[in-house]
């Protein structure tokens, strides 16, 4: 089949050839002796006309029928040139035509739109077609370069990609966890990873020194335009570095990999924003630089946020945070972090909570929060001291991080490291107000699966094979 396809875009190239194209339908408009057929294929669309022939196949034709066909390219005249396509020079004088599969006539959501006065419910249900349409195949896309231009800037430096676990047990990211029932290990359950934070931490144990990794995450918190359940991370973790260090070298890479994508940013150097300034400015550490003709070019403009307290007192309305902070206090961004150095001391003597000072670095890009991380605890006494002040005993803290205490006292180097929000990066990137623009299948704002309706019941025979038992929930 293949040996005889060119794609659309080449038809360029073609001009008084005969070609074969394979494509769906995008329109037709029959007026009986003449009519047309957009074609579209992954390349763009192109105009094919016929004179009659082939008639009864045409007829027969809907939109988003697949299809084959072959045909002369042909230069269109002066007036009947499209400016508004890419082939929009030429067209298919068409010579045959065959129908690969067919299209239900009442297509469930139409495709050749920008797709965004459709319910997200059917445009999730029909995620396929959904996709097929010109604005959501140039994410999906841009996404795709992205991940290409992001593993080449990190192979270019030295970095190694190593994947991480999903079933695991529950990582500390602030955030509820999403639990699976173990089938080989009745009444017990893995953790799906908030993050990756504690098996990267392992790898630079392991003396791997600069890991990254495209991540998956899954978070139990309130669904946002710019958060989900489930959601993708760059995860970064370097060896013998401080946070200047990670600074450095992030923003390279970050500003290398946006020059190649050709991405206009608003400074040469990303500023440097303290956070207690970021708050009294702005009203939050998240904040966009960019004046109203930047916004309109979409240039990216980033920022550092920088000297964030370690400590806060623990929201009651949060329930991961009241599990976290035993004794009303709990950690901003990450209980792995280290206080800057000069804050060290206090931290180790549990002195002056509300005064510690953490390494904690966010960047911050045209409103959001794109990234975050910290130089990390790299000893037993200093993960202690953070869990101490939290309120735990010995015992919790042996059984909440037992294992990185374990870790810590083999010979692990300070280290340090930073995640990247990928679908924050992509929606921003394409000037979209949502993170489901940029993800294939993503889930409702009730958190339903596209397409396959997840979650779902299970039947009373599975229910027994996990020992699991559902009982009413008290309201
Ligand atoms: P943090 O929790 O700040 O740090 O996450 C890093 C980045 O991930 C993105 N992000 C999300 N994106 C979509 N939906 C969500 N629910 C969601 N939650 C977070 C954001 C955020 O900046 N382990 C640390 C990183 C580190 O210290 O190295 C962590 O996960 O863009």
């Amino acid at each position: 089949m293949l040996d005889q396809r060119i794609l659309i875009k080449d038809t360029l190239n073609n001009i008084d050839k005969e070609v074969t194209l394979f494509g769906w339908v995008d329109s037709i408009r029959d007026h009986g002796k003449v009519g047309f057929i957009d074609l579209r294929d992954r390349t763009g669309i192109i105009q094919v006309v016929f004179y009659g022939k082939n008639y009864e196949t045409i007829k027969s034709l809907g939109n988003e029928f697949v299809i084959k066909l072959t045909g002369k390219v042909q230069k269109r005249g002066e007036k009947q040139i499209n400016e508004d396509i890419e082939t929009g020079t030429v067209e298919i004088d068409l010579k045959e035509v065959e129908i690969l599969n067919t299209c239900k006539e009442m297509i469930p959501i139409p495709v050749n739109s920008e797709g965004l006065d459709i319910k997200e419910e059917k445009r999730l249900k029909y995620r396929y077609l959904d996709l097929r349409r010109t604005r959501m195949q140039k994410i999906m896309r841009l996404r795709s370069d992205l991940y290409k231009n992001i593993r080449e800037e990190f192979f270019k430096n030295d970095f190694v990609e190593i994947e991480t676990p999903l079933l695991t047990k529950a990582t500390k990211e602030g955030a509820r966890d999403f639990l699976v029932p173990s089938l080989y290990d009745a009444g017990k359950f893995y953790a799906l990873p908030q993050s990756p934070q504690q098996y990267k931490q392992l790898l630079m144990t392991a003396g791997f020194e600069n890991y990254f990794q495209l991540a998956k995450c899954v978070r139990g918190e309130d669904l946002r335009a710019d958060r989900g359940f489930e959601f993708t991370q760059l995860d970064i973790e370097m060896s013998f570095v401080d946070r200047e260090d990670v600074l450095t070298k992030i923003e390279a890479m970050v500003k290398n990999i946006m020059n190649k994508m050709g991405v206009k940013m608003k400074d040469n150097i990303f500023p440097r924003i303290d956070y207690h300034d970021a708050v009294a400015k702005y009203g939050e550490d998240k904040f966009d630089l960019r004046n109203e003709q930047e916004k309109k070019d979409n240039v990216l403009a980033f920022a550092w946020v920088l000297n964030t307290p370690m400590y806060k007192k623990v929201d009651k309305e949060d329930a991961a945070e009241v599990e976290d902070g035993k004794n009303g206090w709990t950690f901003t961004h990450n209980p792995f972090s280290v206080p800057m150095p000069e804050h060290i001391g206090d931290q180790i003597k549990g002195k002056n909570l509300d005064k510690i000072i953490s390494t904690q670095y966010d960047l911050v890009c045209n409103g959001y929060e794109l990234g975050g991380g910290s130089i990390r605890a790299h000893t037993r006494e200093l993960l202690e001291s953070t869990f101490k002040n939290m309120g735990y005993s010995k015992e919790e803290i042996e059984k909440q991080v037992g294992h990185m205490l374990t870790a810590f006292e083999l010979g692990t180097p300070p280290h340090g490291g930073i995640a990247f929000g990928l679908d924050r990066w992509v929606m921003i990137l394409a000037g979209e107000k949502s993170l489901k623009e940029t993800i294939a299948f993503p889930m409702t704002s009730t958190g339903k699966t596209a397409v396959m309706q997840g979650p779902d019941t299970i039947e009373e025979s599975k229910l027994k094979e996990f020992n699991i038992k559902i009982i009413e929930k008290d309201e």
